[in-house]
Parts: C-alpha cells; sequence; structure tokens
C-alpha cells in the first residue's frame, strides 16, 4: 500500500471535506488520458465523439461497476493539449477542459458553447461520500432522473436515490421503487445528460436549500460519470440507451390491455373477468395472478384450493384469447421441506450476513431468506425454478416487493452481496437488487420457452432496467392528483431509458370516482404500458364496474388502442433501435419553451410521435391546453388549430383531449377484441396536412417468437412530402406476409377531390369518420347529453397493398 492510499484512508475517516485537489501527472492512453492529483486518481474515457466517462477516486484504482453500461469504448479521433494551466481534451462533438490546479471541468460544444461547468470545489469527499459540484448555468433546466414525483423541472428540489416499497405514496414523496441516476440539463446554448454510475444510496440536489451549485453525490464508491452531448435532447437519451440497453421487443400481447387485482381467485373469478371482457365486448390480453395464486404466498407453489387445475384453467384462459401473468416475490420461505429454500440452503444462493449466516426478515410467506440476484449461480437457479411456471402455461411475469421490500422498511446494512465478483454490502448492492431479479426473470422465460419473446413487468429497477423489463409505479392512490402525477413519473422514465411503462389504471389504493376511472382509463389508452390494478378489500374495479357511462366511455378508448396496434407496435419496434421514449414529454422536442414547464402543461406529453396527449382531471369540464409551434388537429373532429398558441378546451368525460401533429402519418386495423385476433385486411393509413412532412415506418412481424430476426418482418416507409404535394410508400422490405391486403388512405385536412395514384388519376371518396363510437343517451334529460365528433366528409382513397412502391400526387 503506497503513502497516497494511507493517506487517505486517514482522511475518509474524517468529516472534513477534502478536494480531489491538483493534478500531479498526467498521460494520454487508448480512450483518453487518466493521471494523479494530490489525493487521488482520475481518468476520462471517451465512449464515442458524444459520450466521455470521467473517474475520480482517492484510491489508484477505480471500482467496475457491472450492471449497467453494456457499451465499451469506440473509436474515435480525439485530440489533447496542454497550455499553461489547461488540459484540453477534444472529440468532433464535446470539447473538455481541465483546469489543473483545481480538477476543474468545463464542458463545450463542437461551437465552444458552455455546456455544463463544475464549481471550484470540483470533486470532492467527506469521509466515503463523493460528490461533484456544478455550476449553474442561466436559464439551466433540470429533466428525468426516472421514478421521481415533483415538476417535469428538478430545478429547486433534491432527489434521494434508495430503492424503496412506498406503499400509497404522495404524489411529492421520494424515494420511490426504481432509481436512475440520470439527468438531462437544458439551457440556452445546448443540452447534455449526466449518468452517474453508482450503485450506492445517491443524491440529486438541484438547488435545495442552496444557490451556489448543484450536485451529485454517493454515499460511498467512485465518482463515475458519463457526460453526454448531442444537439437535441432524444439524441441525448439515444446515447444514453447506447450505453445502458434498450428493450428487447415485447411480444404482441403486452401492448394491449392488461387487467389486474390483488388478487383474483378462486379460479372461477378469474374465468369470469375474462369472459367479462369478451362478453362485453371489450378488448383485453392479460389477466394477472397476483399473490393468492400461491400457497401461503410461496412463490413456486400453487394453492391447491384455489387454484385446483392451474393448467387447465390457463388453458382455457387461453382459448378465450388471455395471457396470464404471475406475481413472483423474491422472499422464499424458510420452512424445511420447502424445496426453494433447502434448494437456497444447499448451494449457497441466500443474501447472508458477514458472519455466514442466512439474513431473514419477514415479508408475504413470514420469515423469507432472499435470493441473492446478483449472484448468476442464483439467477440461473430462479430462471431453472421457473418451470413450475411455464410448464402451467403462464406467459409473463411480474416482479414485485424486489426493492427487496420487507415488513420494517429497514434493512441492515452489513448484510452481504456476491455483486457477480466482489462481495458488496447491502449499502452497494441494495439499489441493483430488484433489476438483477428482473434479468433473472428474463433469463427464465428465455431459458423455459425459448421460442416466445419474454415479458416482465417489474417494480424496482436501475440504470439499464429495460433491458430486462417494462415497469410500472407502483402503489400509486384513486385520486386525480395521482393521476397526474403518473403521467409525469412514466414521462420521466421514458426520458431516463426506460421506454416501456404505465401506472395503476383506476389507482391501486383507495377507490376511484366513476369520472376518475372514466378519465383514466382514457390516458392509459396513451400509455405504453396500459393496465387497470386495484388493491385488496377495495371495491371491484374492471372497467365494467362503474355504471354503463363508464363502460362505454372505457370501451370506447380500449377499442381505440386496439385499433391503433399498427402505430403503436411500429413505434415499439423502433424504440428498441434507438431507445426513445414513447412518451414523450414536450420538453423533448420543445426544451426552450418556458410554456412546457408551466403546472398547467407539464403533464403534455406526445405519444409515439404523433399525438399530443393533454390529460386533464376527471372533474374538469374545460381546460387550458398548449399547443407548442408546428400545427394540430383536434383528433375527433379534425378541427385546425394553429401551434404556439393557449386555447381552451372543452373536455367532457368521453373525450380526452388528443391532437395530431399536422404532416404526421399514423395507422389503424379494424377492431380486434385481442392481440391474437387477425384485423380484416385492410391497413388504414391517416395523413394530416402540414408544413412540414414526415415518414411513418410501418413494421409488422409474427407478433412474438424471434423469426424477425431472421427476416421474418414486413417493413415500410411511408413519407408525407409537403413539398411536392406527394406521398410515397416504399418498397416493402422483408419476407413476413402481411396481414393487410388493401391500404386505405384518410386525408386530414386536404381540400383534393382528386389525386395520382401511380400515375393515374383517381377521385377521392368521402365518407364521415369517427375515431370513437357515441355513448348511449342513458339520461333522458337533454342537458346531460353527451357530445358527439365525427369527422365530416373526409376524402379517402382505397389502394392495393402491393409490396411495390406506390407514389400519390396532387395532395393539396
Ligand atoms: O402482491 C400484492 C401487491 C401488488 O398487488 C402491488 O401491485 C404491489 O405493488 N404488492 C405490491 C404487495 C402489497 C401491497 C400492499
Amino acid at each position: 500500500m503506497d503513502y497516497l492510499i494511507q493517506e487517505n484512508k486517514k482522511q475518509r475517516n474524517s468529516s472534513k471535506n477534502q478536494h480531489l485537489g491538483k493534478v500531479n501527472f498526467w498521460e494520454k492512453n487508448a480512450n483518453g488520458i487518466s493521471g494523479k492529483t494530490t489525493n487521488g486518481s482520475f481518468k476520462l474515457s471517451i465512449f464515442r465523439e458524444d459520450i466521455i466517462r470521467i473517474q475520480a477516486s482517492l484510491f489508484n484504482e477505480f471500482e467496475t461497476n457491472p450492471y449497467s453500461v453494456i457499451a465499451s469504448p469506440q473509436p474515435v479521433d480525439f485530440s489533447v493539449a496542454e497550455e499553461g494551466n489547461t488540459l484540453y481534451l477534444e472529440t468532433s462533438l464535446i470539447s473538455v477542459q481541465l483546469q489543473l490546479d483545481s480538477f476543474k471541468l468545463t464542458f463545450f460544444n463542437s461551437k465552444g458553447n458552455l455546456l455544463n461547468e463544475d464549481d471550484s470545489l470540483s470533486v470532492s469527499w467527506i469521509g466515503t461520500e463523493v460528490s461533484a459540484y456544478k455550476s449553474v448555468q442561466e436559464g439551466e433546466r433540470y429533466l428525468g432522473l426516472g421514478e421521481k414525483t415533483g415538476n417535469l423541472d428538478r430545478k429547486g428540489k433534491a432527489f434521494t436515490n434508495w430503492n424503496t416499497d412506498f406503499f400509497a405514496y404522495g404524489v411529492g414523496d421520494d424515494p420511490l421503487y426504481m432509481s436512475i441516476p440520470f439527468y438531462i440539463g437544458t439551457h440556452e446554448k445546448g443540452s447534455y445528460g449526466i449518468f452517474f454510475d453508482n450503485t450506492h444510496k445517491t443524491v440529486f440536489n438541484f438547488g435545495a436549500s442552496t444557490n451556489r451549485f448543484i450536485y451529485f453525490s454517493a454515499e460511498d464508491g467512485d465518482l463515475d460519470y458519463y457526460f453526454i452531448h448531442k444537439p437535441n435532447i432524444s439524441e441525448i437519451i439515444s446515447s444514453y440507451t447506447w450505453l445502458t440497453g434498450r428493450m428487447q421487443m415485447p411480444p404482441k400481447w403486452a401492448l394491449g390491455f392488461q387487467q389486474c387485482r390483488y388478487s383474483y381467485y378462486p379460479d372461477t373469478e378469474v374465468y369470469a373477468v375474462a369472459q367479462g371482457f369478451r362478453d362485453k365486448k371489450m378488448p383485453a390480453d392479460v389477466i394477472y395472478l397476483d399473490i393468492h395464486h400461491m400457497e401461503g404466498y410461496k412463490v413456486f407453489t400453487f394453492d391447491g384450493e384455489k387454484f385446483s387445475d392451474p393448467k387447465a384453467m390457463i388453458k382455457r384462459l387461453k382459448e378465450k384469447g388471455f395471457k396470464v401473468v404471475v406475481i413472483m416475490d423474491p422472499g422464499i420461505k424458510t420452512q424445511l421441506g420447502y424445496y426453494p429454500y433447502e434448494e437456497g440452503l444447499e448451494h449457497d444462493l441466500f443474501v447472508k450476513y458477514p458472519d455466514g449466516k442466512v439474513y431473514e426478515a419477514q415479508v408475504w410467506p413470514g420469515w423469507c431468506a432472499f435470493p441473492d440476484f446478483t449472484k448468476e449461480e442464483t439467477r440461473r437457479w430462479w430462471a431453472e425454478k421457473m418451470a413450475f411456471y411455464t410448464e402451467a402455461g403462464v406467459d409473463g411475469f411480474w416482479t414485485d416487493m424486489n426493492e427487496p421490500a420487507s415488513w420494517g422498511q429497514f434493512t441492515p446494512n452489513l448484510i452481504e452481496f456476491a455483486y457477480d465478483g466482489e462481495t458488496a454490502s447491502h449499502r452497494k448492492a441494495r439499489n441493483i437488487y430488484g433489476m438483477q431479479m428482473a434479468r433473472s426473470a428474463q433469463e427464465g422465460s428465455f431459458l423455459q420457452a425459448p421460442s416466445k419473446r419474454p415479458f416482465v413487468l417489474t417494480r424496482s429497477g436501475f440504470s439499464g432496467i429495460q433491458r430486462y423489463a417494462a415497469a410500472w409505479t407502483g402503489d400509486n392512490v384513486a385520486s386525480e392528483e395521482h393521476m397526474m402525477a403518473g403521467i409525469r413519473l412514466v414521462n420521466s422514465l421514458g426520458m431516463s431509458g426506460v421506454a416501456f411503462s404505465g401506472y395503476d389504471v383506476g389507482g391501486f389504493a383507495g377507490e376511484a370516482s366513476k369520472s376518475l376511472f372514466a378519465r383514466w382509463m382514457s390516458i392509459g389508452a396513451f400509455a405504453p404500458f396500459y393496465r387497470a390494478h386495484s388493491m385488496i378489500n377495495s371495491n371491484d374495479a374492471e372497467p365494467w364496474a362503474f355504471g354503463e357511462e363508464v363502460e362505454e366511455i372505457s370501451r370506447n378508448y380500449i377499442k381505440l388502442r386496439y385499433r391503433l396496434l399498427p402505430t403503436l407496435y411500429s413505434k415499439f419496434f423502433d424504440r428498441c433501435q434507438t431507445g426513445l421514449p414513447l412518451a414523450e414529454s414536450l420538453a423533448i422536442s420543445y426544451p426552450m419553451e418556458s410554456k412546457v414547464y408551466e403546472s398547467a402543461f407539464q403533464n403534455e406529453y406526445l405519444f409515439c410521435d404523433v399525438f399530443l396527449v393533454a390529460p386533464v382531471e376527471s372533474t374538469k369540464e374545460i381546460t387550458k391546453v398548449f399547443l407548442p409551434q408546428d400545427e394540430w388537429y383536434y383528433l375527433y373532429s379534425d378541427q385546425k388549430l394553429q401551434g404556439d398558441q393557449v386555447i381552451y378546451q372543452d373536455c367532457p368525460l368521453n373525450y380526452l383531449p388528443v391532437y395530431v401533429k399536422g404532416g404526421s402519418i399514423f395507422a389503424m386495423q379494424s377492431d380486434v377484441f385481442h392481440t391474437d385476433q387477425k384485423p380484416t385486411g385492410t391497413l388504414n393509413i391517416h395523413v394530416y396536412k402540414g408544413e412540414k412532412g414526415s415518414t411513418f415506418v410501418h413494421y409488422e412481424d409474427s407478433g412474438d417468437g424471434f423469426d424477425y430476426q431472421v427476416g421474418e418482418y414486413l417493413k415500410r416507409s411511408i413519407s408525407y412530402l409537403p413539398e411536392l404535394n406527394a406521398m410515397t410508400f416504399e418498397k416493402s422490405e422483408g419476407s413476413y406476409p402481411s396481414d393487410f391486403s388493401k391500404i386505405k388512405i384518410y386525408f386530414h385536412g386536404f381540400t383534393s377531390k382528386e389525386i395520382e395514384v401511380n400515375g393515374e388519376p383517381r377521385a377521392l371518396n368521402f365518407e364521415n369518420y369517427a375515431f370513437l363510437e357515441r355513448l348511449t343517451e342513458f339520461d333522458p334529460l337533454p342537458e346531460h347529453n353527451h357530445p358527439y365528433f365525427e369527422i365530416d366528409s373526409i376524402g379517402f382513397v382505397e389502394i392495393d397493398h402491393t409490396q411495390e412502391e406506390i407514389i400519390l400526387k396532387g395532395l393539396v
């Protein structure tokens, strides 16, 4: 042990702030530079032109972080130069200046605009706690940080990352179940992202109780962060997901409506609920088995009284077009004779105290041991055990309580985890535990059903969780403010790499009013993950349990979701390649527009690139909506609205304010009642006149399995080119036989009566068109009637879905 380490050991025990010190030595290496300072070591590694990793430690070696980052440094041209007190490190997109006497880092874009700058305290320690202090740029706003409550702009607030089971959390509470230490800073001079790769408890303080700086800190471990810069926020998110991974294409059924309850039992009730959807002609794809499916809450068991023949039950559900998702909690009852416990003991698979005794805490089954999912053997063992469920026909897995949760909510920090190779205490391992459980569940699904795409839904997670699972926002509450808060949580998760997420529609805890449930069902139709769920001992909460009006509104929006499946599925495929969110906060495309951050408008988002959703409480009849620059069409009537204005919008319960962006294209199909049902052979393409055009890439495949990876897909770019008054359907790519033999194109906002199709003149046909069905007037009093919107006389043309290029001209 050299002098430096001896000295730092002393310092690390002190409670006084210790700065990294001045740079005494540096050298260039293959990916950047590394060196020594008075008090420690540092390294700047270029991962790509747009990503630089910054590491600093009080020791000579840096800690490895094996879980989140899956990318490695790419060969990149960069330059290094020393001039006076400054070291310059430059790629084509980022230039970093390192002040040698103070270890102060400043980041510029390629035009020399300052993006981000350390405060002079730069990198410092108090004991083991490491912090990076950053100056605040003029007008700077902070976005993202994953599953965090509060405002879209995080300015003025501090947040803690410490995965926490938080039943019925309040809309300002922190921390919740999942930690994603990645945020985006944005100001006049540009935007950047910072991912702090440290699984200890971390804090991000964006100016709470101080006006000098913002900072992020970790209880222990290195300062290890990635600085990302690209001109646009969406590109920054894409870069972050290049680093930490992207979701894998889910099975199509996971995009359908899902019904959950804590808990549906016995089997006859599960059938009744599933049959309810079919009888009521409400589309649905998934039904959940919550913890009552187990015997004494023991994972990998079925309660024989409640579910006498699970295999037969699941088979019958499948015949009705339902998939079954089962809950898995990590706690294993410490009961001799219960095989998972005995196997875990035998093969040393549980989390232990430092003296080797198995750690036990209480959860649903009573005293439990906890599988150490940070150990490969444990993940594999769990994956093998999952045969219990797949053999019964289960299709998807729901990992709950994986923070990990236990009664008492206070896990002793000394317990030890394998941390894949370097034993770590609970302080370092807690935040990563849930993600490793989800990983194991995904591996189990691959192992047990290799020809099916896994579907895992997780409550807890960390950066990179998107590779393994979809996420939901835990135990929310049936209230208007929670409905709105959930939207921000999902939008924030989207900015943090987790594209596939949602909230318990209707609210988990408490009772939703009729109107709240109806509104939530309509908003949920525009969420990436669409599931209704509710708490034990609460009223029935299926979409027909709130009376006829709510039932019809719910049916309308679920059906709209299913008709939109060609758009959703295509966009999911796209997001698997780009890592971008499906529900995009307006801050992503309009970061400099201050209206976007106002409390009245901060919940608005773009869904699937084309729909501006302006969520509104169910208690309102009229609401203010901010339409950003661009042109917009009110979805239901085609009323054209100029952007860059605030409008007053009527928002009766049966119409959620949704607008289509001018110039955009989306695709629809006929009604289906679950995703395995084939639509009629007509693909409906909707194109909206606008000054700017767009391209919609229509993607099809069989909806499950992996044949799409060897060419069994169909992909076709459909573009609207306003400058040429034209639309093009490029030649299709791939060998999947399309579900559609005809294309019907609806022209929204155009006045043409005749167009040209591949050079031949074609007169348009006209019809009235409605996105939602008319509600039945249950109340005979006319003043209680529901409004009904129809687009009058919209022009359309039908063409054959040949795989060859198609050109339409004369669109005015
Ligand atoms: O398994 C029961 C519930 C589940 O329904 C919910 O979605 C989870 O977030 N679970 C939490 C445990 C108990 C909650 C009171």
